[in-house]
């Protein structure tokens, strides 16, 4: 395929005998959804979005993409913030939302097979009505796929203690840049015969194969949870608060909000603040388990954190009611416009010298905003940048974090936004192996080009 951008009519019509013409979409205004990803920042062009339905169907579309040379970007609920879900270089996008499905829960071994398109939102929900759980929780988790979960190996806000989604895939099947199928779906626990193909698929970014079904793992579903807003009048406090509990507790999450952030999410939601004041720091922490944990976690946040407010809530409504806060960051923040985001891993002890940090090169900086939050419990900060140009303060907060010994994408992926940067955090002998494995799999390069390879 000589132009991308421009698919010559005979194989649009074999495209159309995979699956139908209605699953070949070249309506520019049924495309123009997809073409922009869900931060605003990518925007690109495609001739044809393919929306096949079953793995068959895909396996049928990318054998015909295969047989003309045609690259491919593959999509699937389009909430991933690294650039690396929307056709750049006018790809053919392949849809993978409506190849979905739950197809079996295993009540008693408690795992779940998925076809990719299902939302993370229907999985946690059928977990629970099958009496276990999904630990995955993210705020897009209304609109992402559980295939672009393990695609980028999402975290979220249960990462502290269960996990990325890496530690829940036990099995996956893919579709092959030529089309053939790969299934490793069998899911034992204890399967020593090989390499675990389920685990190179996953934080893949769409470079290796279309992932179509998924063997996910449940958890026990808990007796009891609760939330607790915490106040700190300081950073330090905050911090020295998150490694108490952490010592203390097997709380499940911890998460860090800042007072200006908080200001933009409590306009943008229209509420009031829980707490009696704004604080300069705020921690959200959820404990969840067996019966008693509602106490525990009171006793612990008054006595081993000291912060300088407490509220605390049990009840379904009430929980909700302070994630609401912690969920709306993203959404807030982009009303001010499109942000740069660097989602970023610094060692636990660095965390409040890093705010610190960042805070002094956008003084320095004199025209940008930065609004950090995140996952304190991990390291795993997000900062957003806003203002007319802030690409150098972007490069130069990204030289502090690999100064830091950090990572550079802690859980969006490398996508297209990052790939100058994967140098930084991976070794030579890594990213050898890294291409060895895209050329084995993928070797004309069509899959996803410009993702993670740049
Ligand atoms: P997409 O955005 O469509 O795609 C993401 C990547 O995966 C692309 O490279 C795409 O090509 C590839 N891909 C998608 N589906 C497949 C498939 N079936 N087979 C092969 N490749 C595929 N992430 C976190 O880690 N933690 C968070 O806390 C978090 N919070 C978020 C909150 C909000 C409000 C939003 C908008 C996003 C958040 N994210 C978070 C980003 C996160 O990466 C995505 O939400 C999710 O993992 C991507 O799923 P998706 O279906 O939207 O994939
Ligand atoms: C979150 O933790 C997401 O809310 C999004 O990872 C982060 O918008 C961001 O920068
Ligand atoms: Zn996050």
């Amino acid at each position: 395929m000589g132009h991308p951008g421009v698919l010559p009519r005979r194989v649009i019509e074999d495209l159309e005998d995979v699956a139908g013409p209605h699953r070949v979409v070249t309506d520019p205004e049924l495309l123009v959804g997809s073409l922009v990803d869900w931060t605003g920042r990518w925007e690109g062009s495609s001739p044809v979005m393919l929306r096949p339905r079953l793995t068959s169907e895909v396996a049928g579309h990318l054998g015909v993409l295969s047989h003309h040379g045609v690259p491919v970007q593959f999509q699937g609920g389009n909430t991933g913030m690294v650039g690396g879900s929307v056709p750049m270089g006018g790809e053919v996008l392949v849809s993978l939302r409506d190849v979905a499905g739950i197809e079996e829960v295993d009540e008693r071994s408690g795992q779940m097979v998925v076809a990719a398109g299902t939302t993370l939102a229907e999985v946690q929900q059928t977990a629970l009505q099958s009496g276990w759980r999904y630990p995955v929780d993210l705020g897009a988790r209304d609109t992402a796929t559980i295939g672009g979960t393990v695609a980028t190996n999402a975290g979220g806000v249960h990462v502290l203690r269960d996990g990325m989604t890496r530690a829940q895939v036990l099995g996956l099947e893919a579709v092959l840049a030529d089309g053939r199928i790969m299934e490793s779906l069998r899911g034992l626990d204890k399967d020593n015969t090989g390499y675990h193909l389920p685990s190179l698929f996953t934080g893949s970014e769409g470079t290796l194969g279309a992932i179509t079904r998924v063997r996910l793992r449940l958890l026990p579903p808990h007796d009891e949870e609760a939330v607790a807003m915490l106040g700190f009048a300081g950073l330090d406090a905050a911090i020295e608060a998150v490694g108490q509990l952490r010592r203390h507790f097997d709380v499940q999450a911890i998460e860090i909000m800042l007072e200006d952030v908080l200001e933009l999410v409590v306009d943008h939601l229209g509420v009031s603040l829980p707490l009696s004041r704004a604080w300069p720091v705020v921690l959200l922490v959820e404990a969840a388990g067996t019966a008693g944990v509602v106490d525990r976690l009171a006793s612990v946040v008054h006595d081993g954190s000291d912060p300088d407010e407490v509220v605390v809530a049990s009840d379904r409504a009430g929980r909700q009611r302070l994630w609401a806060h912690r969920d709306a960051h993203s959404v807030a923040i982009s009303t001010l416009g499109v942000p740069t985001k660097l989602d970023v891993t610094v060692p636990q002890g660095r965390v409040a010298a890093f705010i610190g940090e960042v805070r002094e090169a956008v003084v320095a900086d004199g025209a940008s905003q930065a609004w950090i939050f995140g996952h304190a419990g991990d390291g795993n900060l997000h900062v957003n940048l806003t203002g007319p140009e802030p690409a150098g303060l972007a490069d130069h907060i990204l030289h502090l974090v690999v100064d830091a010994g950090g990572s550079v994408s802690a859980e969006h992926g490398i996508g297209r936004d990052k790939v100058d940067w994967l140098g930084a955090c991976r070794g030579p002998g890594e990213l050898q192996v890294f291409r060895m494995v895209k050329d084995a799999l993928d070797p004309a390069g069509r899959l996803n080009p410009g993702v993670l390879f740049g």
